[in-house]
């Protein structure tokens, strides 16, 4: 008996601990991977948002997009051939690529407020570089020839007419032009 007291579960209690511990487990797990997925798409829908926001605030106050390329002919796209930090300078007032000595933001106006990048958080990294929650930079197309048309190079999507500004994250699975894609517009 005093064999048994030492043993405070016996051998059938811990398979059935461990089978409810499985099961607990195998509820929890895919509750948690939908909330948190949940939880960056929404992070990166307010990020979409205020990109295309912040830019358009730009564009009322001094008449031309945040980029040191305008008069480009068929638009910039931020995020592969040039980096975004380029228009992060700009909208953050940060006198650096893109916007040396202020340049394109003379009155140093932020029009964006955006903390360092984190695990599974967007946000700026050491180069101001603008990524996403899964650590892919946001992708960003500028009306820098003044057509009213972002013209949209290298991508399945379509030119946009009557916009200065689309941005978009490649979603989760960090690639552009599939299904988890995030748009700042309808497609
Ligand atoms: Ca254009």
């Amino acid at each position: 008996m005093s064999e048994n007291r030492k043993q405070p579960f016996s051998k059938a209690e811990k398979l059935i601990g461990g089978g409810v511990l499985l099961i607990v487990l195998s509820i929890i797990i895919p509750v948690w991977v939908t909330v948190e997925s949940d939880r960056r798409e929404a992070m990166t829908r307010a990020d979409l948002d205020m990109l295309v926001s912040a830019s358009e605030r730009f564009f009322f106050d001094y008449g031309y997009w945040p980029s040191p390329h305008m008069g480009t002919a068929g638009d910039v796209r931020y995020g592969r051939e040039a980096g975004n930090e380029l228009v992060m300078n700009i909208l953050r007032a940060i006198d650096g690529p893109g916007n040396e000595g202020h340049r394109l933001n003379p009155d140093r106006i932020e029009y964006v407020d955006v903390g360092y990048r984190g695990r599974g958080r967007s946000g700026v990294t050491e180069t101001g570089r603008f990524v996403d929650p899964w650590g892919s930079p946001y992708q960003i197309v500028l009306d820098t020839d003044m057509n009213n048309v972002c013209t949209m190079t290298q991508t399945i999507y379509r030119n946009q007419t009557g916009v200065g500004v689309v941005a978009w994250s490649f979603g989760s699975d960090r690639r552009s032009d599939t299904d988890r894609d995030i748009l700042s517009w309808a497609n």
